[in-house]
């Protein structure tokens, strides 16, 4: 069976792919697995035949006969046990792949997204101006780690991996916000992820559904 992803019908993102079905999706392009999706809208991820797949209510889930899952960063860690290309032979390299998924999704995602919400709902609140700095603060702390270290390296272990397509899912939700520009290296590796054609096909197959409820 080809594994079938739930995707926002009508993405809040407007197409910029920062919904969590991309890394899901990009993984799947990476594997070469052809998949389908299920278009699901507000109303139908709180219904109950999508909560037994999803008991949050969210995108994505990942179906493949053999197993039903959420959470993006599990539905990732299984495609890539699965397929060749997206983690090390090696034990060791492998786990520390694996550190990477869970470095990105638990430790380098929080701050930035903390920031994110604060930026869309807080806006008009009378302290505002004095968080904002604080949430700043923590976001750059963490890039500054993951420059140092990155460094020079084109990808955060070796060859590529599961864990760099998490984290450089992570860093592209600060796209327009400037501050990855603070660091050169966050941001060539950022352009080097999104310069993978697994990336390009993944970010135009999730272009083509806003696309497509758009002008219907
Ligand atoms: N931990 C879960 C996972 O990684 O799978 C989190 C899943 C999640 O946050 N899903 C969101 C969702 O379904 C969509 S991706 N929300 C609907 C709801 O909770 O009712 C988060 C997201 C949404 C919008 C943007 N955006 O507009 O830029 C970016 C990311």
């Amino acid at each position: 069976m080809r594994p079938i992803v739930t995707v926002f019908a009508t993405s809040p993102d407007r197409g910029r792919g920062l919904a969590r079905d991309m890394p899901v999706r990009w993984a799947l392009e990476e594997a070469g697995q052809p998949y389908d999706v299920r278009l699901c809208s507000f109303e139908a991820l709180k219904q109950p035949e999508h909560l037994r797949l999803q008991p949050f209510g969210q995108i994505p889930t990942y179906e493949d006969g053999e197993v039903a899952l959420f959470e993006s960063g599990a539905i990732v860690l299984h495609i890539a046990e699965r397929h060749a290309g997206l983690l090390p032979r090696d034990v060791p390299g492998r786990a520390r792949a694996v550190a990477w998924i869970f470095a990105a999704l638990s430790t380098v995602e929080p701050p930035i997204v903390e920031r994110a919400m604060a930026s869309l709902t807080e806006r008009d609140t009378s302290w505002y101006a004095a968080r904002m700095p604080l949430l700043d603060a923590r976001v750059h702390t963490r890039l500054q780690q993951l420059a140092n270290r990155l460094g020079d390296a084109e990808w955060l272990d070796g060859a590529f991996s599961a864990g760099d397509l998490m984290m450089i899912s992570v860093l592209r939700r600060l796209g327009g916000s400037g501050i990855i520009e603070a660091y050169p290296n966050l941001g060539l590796y950022v352009a080097r992820g999104e310069s993978r054609p697994a990336f390009a096909r993944a970010f135009e197959a999730q272009l083509a559904v806003f696309r497509a409820a758009s002008a219907g």
